[in-house]
């Protein structure tokens, strides 16, 4: 079945910015302007736990392969492209790097889309990606272009469903534009294809916002630089927004699961009043209430030097990183996992009481009722408690609004407190995204069309040296295995590619160790403002604090 998105349409609502960026050339490295020459040819070892090498007997799972020029492909392609999982800047970037690309190999080659996420492989769903078609989509955010879902390709009848459906188009390869879990999805669909003597190449593309997917290979995904900067825009605003007008505490919650990397390197960015970091408190074994009094003794100790306002960075995972919550998590988890009924219940809230362990059941009792819901809603299809629908932002007024109240009674403070709850979230996803994201999610369009001409599968694309300028940035190609280790998924250990989570140790948060104490009761807010996409090159092209950080020379 074939669904027609209508560009004209489209084009009609663009504003004047849109239909500027739309003009805009990505950038990418010289060796990828012709991907028909490109071959790719083993060069050593890499290492892999032999217990996951057992899981992909097909793929060569253990060694890496460098990029050379070989013999020019002369015959078209095609390619399926899908995005899934949550949107990251640049997402039609690396869907128009794959056409260019393809079309470049050969102008018969054809790329069609399947809709909705991994949903529309199953149930072979699809548009074909004409110049036409691109022409609304070319450096802009979100994923609108052909949608994207969390539905995982796992069963043996969905893996079925998704090898009859590139059977029948006859792919040469399918493009998944995914995180951590979507990319694991592609390395086991890569296998399965093999296993049925198929030959549609599966590469995977690193997105996400959230920063998680890095490592020795993958120095960021696409998507993180424009949400960071994002993000930095609107807290630096609402700093300006705190000194000028004096009187309010903002909470600001910031979009990234468990990892921190956006909180990190928003924080460095705006130098704010307060910023925790979910991966420190865990290495410290705090508390929630440890963290409320944190929040009050920095009310207290400002309103001495007559500050009543001030800015508190929260990431969003963070109550999975305390240990009183962890402990009520993970019990909520069993539970909710053992009674499936329990979420559609009337008295779910009382039914839960009891049947939590006596620490967990005082601790959920103590929270509003808003947030108890909020921690019963159904996890999502990867079993992740859906941290973004938790607004632990205003958990934390609230707590921190009981605690003041005890101390103006224990007169140990005098003043007001006039708290505002953000989430700075889904904005971030889908905003328009920086040269550095149009450029990076491109090349790596381009990349992944060459893989597939080559029948290259069970890789991610990847680029290195994104510090530097583009001309000198590295594309390189991994088995997605290599990434893989065991956890446990409901329950059950799987092998998955390992998120990363901020290194406490690292570069970045020893240069954010030096720098808090002063931001607490000095105001060295800083306000980034918002992303450049014209201009002098410092300001369009530099990548965030993360991403130069991996550089030599850094921050
Ligand atoms: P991905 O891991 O799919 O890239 O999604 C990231 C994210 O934006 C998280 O930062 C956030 O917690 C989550 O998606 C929100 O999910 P949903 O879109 O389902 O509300």
């Amino acid at each position: 079945m074939t669904v027609q998105i209508q560009p004209k349409k489209k084009a009609q609502n663009l504003s004047s910015l849109q239909r500027a960026r739309l003009e805009y050339s990505p950038q990418y490295p010289s060796i990828l302007e012709d991907v028909s020459i490109l071959d790719f040819k083993p060069d050593g070892k890499i290492s892999l736990d032999d217990e996951i090498a057992k899981i992909f007997p097909h793929l060569h799972t253990g060694v890496l392969e460098s990029i050379v020029l070989g013999e020019p492909i002369d015959h078209p392609l095609k390619i399926g492209v899908v995005l899934s999982g949550g949107q990251a800047p640049g997402g039609h970037n690396v869907i128009s790097g794959i056409f260019d690309a393809c079309k470049k190999v050969h102008p018969d080659s054809e790329l069609i889309g399947f809709l909705d996420g991994p949903k529309g492989i199953i149930d072979n769903q699809w548009c074909e990606i004409t110049q036409d078609f691109l022409k609304v989509f070319r450096n802009q955010g979100g994923f609108d272009s052909i949608g994207s879902g969390r539905v995982k390709i796992e069963s043996e009848e969905q893996l079925l469903s998704a090898l009859r459906t590139v059977q029948e188009h006859k792919l040469d390869g399918l493009v998944i534009i995914g995180g951590d879990d979507s990319n694991t999805n592609a390395a086991f669909l890569s296998e399965f294809f093999l296993e049925h003597g198929c030959s549609t190449s599966v590469v995977g593309i690193p997105k996400t916002i959230d920063g998680d997917l890095q490592n020795q290979f993958i120095e960021i995904s696409f998507g993180f630089d424009t949400a960071c900067r994002t993000y930095s825009e609107i807290i630096g605003n609402l700093e300006r927004d705190a000194i000028s007008a004096k009187k309010y505490y903002y909470f600001i919650k910031l979009m990234g699961r468990a990892a921190s990397h956006i909180t990190l390197e928003c924080a460095l960015q705006t130098h704010p009043n307060l910023t925790f970091i979910g991966e420190e408190l865990l290495k410290e074994h705090k508390s929630l209430w440890q963290v409320i009094q944190e929040i009050a003794d920095l009310i207290v100790l400002r309103k001495k030097e007559g500050k009543e306002y001030g800015i508190i960075l929260i990431p969003e995972g963070i109550i999975e990183f305390l240990s009183d919550v962890q402990l009520l998590i993970s019990e909520l988890n069993v539970l909710l996992h053992a009674n499936e009924d329990l979420i559609q219940r009337q008295d779910r809230i009382e039914r839960v009481e009891q049947l939590l362990s006596l620490s967990a059941a005082s601790l959920f009792s103590s929270f509003p009722e808003k947030i108890q819901s909020q921690l019963l809603l159904d996890r999502d299809p990867h079993g992740n408690i859906q941290v973004s629908k938790i607004e632990t932002e205003r958990l934390l007024m609230q707590m921190t609004a009981k605690e003041l109240e005890k101390r103006k009674q224990e007169g140990e403070w005098d003043g007001t407190f006039s708290p505002q709850a953000f989430f700075c979230g889904y904005e971030g996803r889908s905003a328009l995204p920086s040269n550095f994201d149009c450029n990076y999610a491109y090349s790596l369009g381009r990349l992944a069309c060459a893989l597939i001409g080559r029948k290259k599968t069970g890789f991610i694309a990847s680029i290195l040296n994104l510090s530097q300028p583009v001309l000198a940035w590295k594309p390189v190609v991994v088995p997605l295995p290599c990434m893989m280790h065991f956890e446990a998924r409901k329950g059950v250990m799987k092998a998955v590619i390992k998120k990363t989570l901020l290194d406490c140790d690292g570069k970045l948060f020893c240069e954010f160790l030096k720098n808090r104490t002063a931001w607490k009761l000095e105001d060295s807010y800083t306000q980034p403002g918002p992303i450049q996409f014209y201009g002098s090159s410092e300001l369009t092209d530099k990548p965030v604090f993360t991403v130069q950080s991996k550089s030599v020379s850094s921050v």
